[in-house]
């Protein structure tokens, strides 16, 4: 394994770290301090053709004017907090509101914008990236300090492993995740409606209009929803079912992993496969739906369903899934194996 540091611009009088990591398997992550963004991922197609696979931009400032998430890390607590509320021990914390009424991604001022402090640990065959941060108690609302640590660990077998870490000196909540968007077509050259996923998953929560969960788990038997044994991302949108209108038009929901399988997205004209297998007991499966289309990416137009996020954790608006004690660590940890087929 290879890597390279260096600086990628300055924000806030902080100059900003990004870290390109090769891979003796042919791949190459590039990743940096601001938002623990994975700001490119490069892989060959079937053809030897090396090309990036997921949406980002070469500058801080393209993330600073626009970015859906790209690649950060999302939290203290990854997806929508109804009212942007929560209690804890007859204590409510109020949150701020960056979404309707409600909390999405941890707020405004989240992990995803949060210049990270950063370390780098080598062998032969691994790079790893461990990024730090110390959130201080009300931030954004959430109770406690919070030491957070997440690793980015690549291999030369074109493995990421993400581990996340976090200790609070009073009990709060925290759901992690990363926000990268997919597009194994390679260089955005196609959107991903084409792709195919597996999701081991036999229930998913059913969503209201603000997209917040009803509290229903519904099984996917029978539905578009049924991922299992593998489906192309356009046969649900096509299909009309009210749950992927109501999203916009696609996919915007928590998923139960429920079966010891990882989850797999396959891209047929390019051969390349994505496999995640994670400690999470789901994943928000969102498939672009909300994309503008009034800035480029790396010279492509951006556009709805120009990329799709696997975002596993703990399946959002179940608050009572979230609380970490004092002192207790939180450790998550979710691999993704990049290949051909
Ligand atoms: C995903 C979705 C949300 C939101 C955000 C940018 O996590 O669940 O609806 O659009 O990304």
């Amino acid at each position: 394994m290879e890597f390279i540091e260096t600086i990628l611009g300055t924000l806030d009088g902080k100059e900003v770290k990004a870290y390109n990591l090769k891979s003796a398997g042919g791949a190459e992550l590039t990743c940096m301090e601001y938002g623990c963004i994975i700001t490119k991922i490069n892989l060959p197609d079937r053809y030897g053709n090396t090309e990036n696979i997921v949406l980002g931009f070469d500058t801080l400032e393209e993330y600073l004017n626009h970015s859906p998430y790209f690649g950060c890390v999302v939290g203290r607590s990854a997806g929508r907090i109804k009212n942007a509320a929560f209690e804890i021990e007859g204590v409510t914390y109020k949150l701020s509101k960056n979404d309707g009424e409600n909390n999405l991604h941890g707020g405004p001022n989240g992990f995803h914008q949060v210049i990270w402090d950063s370390a780098v640990e080598k062998t032969d065959s691994e790079v790893k990236i461990i990024f730090s941060y110390l959130s201080p108690n009300g931030e954004e609302g959430f109770p406690g300090n919070l030491d957070v640590s997440v690793i980015y660990a690549f291999n030369d077998q074109n493995e990421l492993l993400i581990t996340y870490k976090a200790v609070s000196d009073q009990k709060t909540i925290v759901n992690l995740t990363n926000h990268s968007y997919f597009n194994l077509s390679g260089n955005l050259k196609r959107t991903i409606l084409e792709h195919e996923l597996t999701l081991p998953s036999d229930r998913f929560l059913e969503l209201d209009d603000a997209l917040l969960p009803t509290g229903r788990m519904i099984p996917v038997e029978g539905t578009v929803f049924d991922f299992q044994k593998g489906r192309r991302i356009s046969e649900g949108i096509e299909s009309g079912d009210p749950q992927t209108i109501m999203v916009g038009g696609g996919f915007d929901h928590p998923f139960l992993l429920n079966q010891k399988r990882p989850i797999c997205l396959f891209d047929h004209e390019s051969g390349r496969k994505l496999e995640i297998e994670t400690e999470e007991p789901a994943v928000v499966f969102y498939s672009g739906n909300m994309l503008p289309d009034d800035f480029s990416i790396r010279g492509v137009q951006s556009q709805k369903h120009l990329g799709l996020c696997l975002e596993t954790q703990k399946p959002p608006g179940m608050m009572d899934a979230l609380f970490l004690e004092k002192n207790q660590v939180y450790l998550s940890k979710t691999k993704y194996r990049f290949a051909l087929v």
